[in-house]
């Protein structure tokens, strides 16, 4: 018999790579998502599969949407990705980030727990919960000490997981992923936002775009990896957490400086501080400016991950380079845009 699985969130980036994934691997597949995010299916279009997913509604804020979803099938597997996922934006709505992002998790675990907890249940950690790290490479043990309602919402999250393991040997875990991009991120994320600003300038459809903190630090892999690593989690004998990342770190100007190389662009950065600028060496014109209105409140400046852990007991590693990703995310924009 086919197994069956439920992921939370189906219509967004990891969403998508999952579904494909558990659909190559025979799975009979259940995707939910808000009301409001079912005009965005293009990602499962552009993937091929948006007719073979069973699609559910469900708001994570009520309790009962998600009792109705548990009773009509019998999952075996649930991979929860489903999130107010933009950190800046949870600044402007902590309260809403909270109850989605936090209690939308407990609704999840309660309901599993209350209605069969031998089910497997998947929560997306994030390593925005390491925050103003604590550790210069942060692993499983390392502490949290996250920085926005968005972190703090994961933390919440990550911690009544491993609550609901120790308390009622539930099969639950959390996979703590480092940033992860690909061509199907979400264009308010940085490293789309790049890279679809860069493709416009060369088409001439905008003279420049604005940018926040350029000296931020983050460890990027490419997402469709990352998902074959949630699915390896609920495979394990044993129910645990790992740390999902590649152990490099980039600044948000090297990843720029690396695009516009790949793109060819003869460009060079000038000014200092908020007069920080990229231009365009062969017309002297600035592409890239500085808006402190994509500053966040409180920055998470550097992240490195170690998944030794995840190496050695889920025999997986990351195969794509920063190099690598940003020529798969280039080629995939010049294709559909
Ligand atoms: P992040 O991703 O917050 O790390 O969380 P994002 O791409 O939004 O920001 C990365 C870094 O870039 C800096 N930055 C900008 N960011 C955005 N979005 N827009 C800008 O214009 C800009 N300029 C500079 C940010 O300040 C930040 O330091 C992502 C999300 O997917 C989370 O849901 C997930 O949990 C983590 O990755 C792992």
């Amino acid at each position: 018999m086919k197994k069956l699985a439920l992921i939370t969130g189906v219509s967004g980036q990891d969403g998508a790579y999952l579904a494909k994934l558990l659909l190559e691997k025979k799975y009979k597949v259940v995707g939910t998502d808000r009301r409001s995010a079912r005009s965005s299916n293009w990602r499962l279009k552009r993937l091929g599969i948006e007719n073979d997913i069973i699609f559910e509604e469900m708001e994570l804020s009520e309790i009962y949407e998600i009792q109705r979803v548990f009773k009509k099938y019998k999952f075996s597997e649930v991979y929860h990705l489903a999130a107010q996922s933009f950190v800046k934006a949870s600044f402007n709505s902590p309260l809403n980030t909270s109850n989605i992002t936090g209690l939308g998790t407990l609704r999840i675990l309660e309901t599993i727990r209350s209605m069969n907890p031998k089910i497997k249940f998947y929560q997306a950690s994030s390593s925005e919960m390491f925050g103003d790290v604590l550790s210069k490479v942060q692993n499983e043990k390392t502490t949290l000490n996250p920085q926005s309602p968005y972190a703090i919402s994961k933390v919440f999250a990550h911690y009544s997981t491993q609550n609901y393991r120790s308390s009622y040997n539930m099969f639950a875990v959390s996979g703590i992923l480092f940033n992860h991009e690909s061509p199907l991120r979400g264009e308010e994320f940085v490293t789309r936002k790049i890279i679809i600003g860069l493709i416009k300038i060369l088409k001439k459809e905008i003279k420049f775009f604005e940018l926040g903190n350029l000296y931020a630090k983050r460890d990027w892999g490419y997402a469709k990896e990352y998902v074959e690593a949630m699915w390896k989690m609920l495979q394990q004998k044993k129910p645990d957490d790992y740390v999902i990342s590649t152990g490099k770190t980039y600044s948000i100007k090297d990843f720029i400086n690396k695009a516009t190389k790949y793109l060819n662009m003869n460009v060079s950065w000038r000014g200092h501080g908020l007069k920080e600028r990229l231009v365009n060496n062969d017309n002297n014109k600035t592409i890239i400016k500085i808006n402190p209105k994509y500053f966040r409140p409180a920055e998470v400046n550097l992240l490195i991950g170690n998944s030794t852990k995840a190496r050695k007991k889920l025999k997986w590693k990351p195969k794509t380079d920063l190099n690598k990703l940003i020529k798969i995310m280039i080629d995939e924009e010049i294709k559909y845009s």
